[in-house]
């Protein structure tokens, strides 16, 4: 019963999140109830929406010329995830305190549903082919594209947009491309002598969207330039207040440095540091975390081995003591992949059955994995970094020490995990939830244990580091963590500060 109401909404192109599911179901006859809801919300193709609770409400309640406002509201915001629902679930005393502009943009806890069909999974790259394809065909050189079925009729310079299929070296080391859209297949090829390009082709990754414009060749595109969806320059927004930035605490295993975090607490609550320090403290108005803030268990072989707390839950609780210490600042904390969320990115929020006392700080707010939010009007993606070890092992040029440029790359590519079916899980659901819409002020990242900072177009690119020490895993991949330093935005400009 349960997939078969999912099933019919996603069939129409709707997602339901949680309170709209839960009203449906209560329904005399759910199914019934669903197609003439259907019927009356006339999606139109191609378009996919998010059906709330409150939409569902206003239909059991409402005339149908009421109903024409239901269509409205949901025709003029396709994309939009309303504020974090987990708050639903939870009975938190909430803070209404007007110093904190803090909003939600994009969250995609119990916002997503997949019924698992096959289906599903052509749903998913269709709406991560059209997004894509929207940023392209607002490029002025790649706006005047064509399908790759009609590249054949014409010998003229050839504009596509497509998805990557596959990428390989033929046996003189050019680059084969293989790319697709909804109406055929090509093999698009970059000359080795081509330097520049070829460079550029080096870090094509399958399943992205790319512009190539070329000529054809029998039944080749010879590449003379390969665009990406891209960012333009972002303007600055001004800052008058701190932002601090940690990930990857791990509370729960041996190898959590507790000295330093504790130092890390002191500072942020102004009883530590010198006298440079402490006036950053002063003015620290929010906290990001970005995931992996427990260690979790049976992550990977062996694990237990180097924990200390055996019980997820025990975790949790462990770190909601150490960050109740804090006072008077906005935590945000979005999952990484050793939480108790599901594994699969997007990924929803911690769980609040997993992480009770966290969620009774008021002080505490819950995101998704990949988050989009503003802080007092400065937009920050929240991503954990999963996909960085895909870029890592296939991509020539990026590591895990140098992860900014793997970030760069996930701006300009527009997609914070292109790379599907290898070590980073994605969930196929009918919206592709893991596209960047709109350019950060901050792109926040963690998971490799490694800071790194770079500003790119004006966006401020930041891996957080760690607070644990080098684990046996680690070791056998030659990773080295740079553990307690932690990167501040202070007024806008950015900052280190070290707590070993
Ligand atoms: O990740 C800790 C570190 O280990 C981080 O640098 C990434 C690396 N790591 C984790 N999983 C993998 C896989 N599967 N391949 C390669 N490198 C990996 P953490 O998420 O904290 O365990
Ligand atoms: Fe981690
Ligand atoms: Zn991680």
């Amino acid at each position: 019963m349960t997939d078969d109401i999912i099933l019919k909404f996603t069939d129409a192109g709707i997602l339901l999140n949680d309170g709209a599911y839960e009203r449906i179901k209560h329904q005399k006859n759910p199914l019934k109830f669903a197609e003439s809801l259907i019927k009356h919300l006339s999606v139109p193709e191609r378009n996919i929406f998010v059906l709330t609770g409150e939409l569902v409400d206003h239909y059991l309640g409402s005339s149908p010329s009421r109903l024409g406002h239901i269509k409205e509201k949901i025709s003029a915001e396709p994309y939009m995830m309303s504020k974090n629902s987990v708050e639903d679930l939870v009975e938190k005393e909430s803070i209404t305190d007007d110093r904190f502009n803090f909003q939600v943009i994009q969250d995609t806890s119990k916002k997503s549903y997949t019924c698992g069909e096959i289906k599903d999974f052509t749903a998913y790259f269709n709406s991560r082919y059209l997004k894509l394809k929207g940023f392209l065909s607002r490029r002025p050189d790649i706006k005047e594209h064509c399908p790759i079925k009609d590249v054949g009729r014409s010998d003229d310079v050839v504009k596509i947009i497509g998805m990557v299929n596959d990428i390989h070296n033929t046996k003189n080391n050019d680059k084969i491309v293989e790319i697709e859209d909804d109406s055929g297949d090509i093999t698009v090829m970059v000359h080795k002598n081509n330097h520049k390009l070829f460079e550029m082709s080096e870090r094509i990754v399958k399943d992205e969207v790319i512009g190539v414009i070329g000529s054809r060749k029998r039944n080749l595109v010879i590449a003379s330039e390969l665009i990406n969806p891209g960012i333009p320059r972002h303007d600055e927004n001004s800052m008058d207040f701190t932002t601090v930035f940690i990930s990857d605490t791990h509370v729960g295993s041996s190898t959590f440095l507790e000295p330093a975090f504790n130092k890390f607490i002191k500072w942020i609550n102004g009883n530590y540091g010198n006298e440079k320090q402490l006036k950053i403290a002063q003015d620290v108005k929010y906290l990001v975390i970005a995931g992996d803030l427990v260690d979790g268990i049976g992550v990977y072989p062996n694990q237990e081995k180097e924990l200390i707390i055996t019980d997820i839950y025990e975790q949790y609780e462990e770190a909601a003591r150490l960050i109740g210490e804090i006072d008077d600042i906005k935590i945000i904390i979005a999952p990484g992949n050793h939480d108790a969320s599901r594994l699969a990115e997007p990924q929803p929020s911690i769980p609040v059955d997993y992480a009770k006392d966290l969620f009774k700080l008021k002080n505490v707010e819950f995101v998704s994995n990949p988050a989009f939010v503003s802080l007092d009007g400065i937009k920050t993606l929240i991503y954990h970094g999963r996909s960085f070890d895909d870029f890592a092992m296939t991509v020539k040029g990026m590591s895990h020490q140098r992860s900014e440029l793997i970030m760069k790359e996930l701006l300009e590519k527009r997609h914070v995990a292109p790379i599907y079916g290898e070590r980073t899980p994605l969930a196929s659901e009918i919206e592709d939830h893991l596209v960047i819409e709109e350019i950060p002020d901050v792109f926040h990242c963690g998971h490799v244990h490694i800071n790194a900072y770079k500003k790119y177009k004006g966006v401020h690119l930041i891996n957080s580091g760690t607070f644990q020490s080098q684990t046996e895993f680690q070791k056998i991949y030659n990773i080295v963590p740079t553990c307690g330093e932690v990167p501040v935005l202070h007024h806008g400009s950015f900052k280190v500060l070290k707590f070993t």
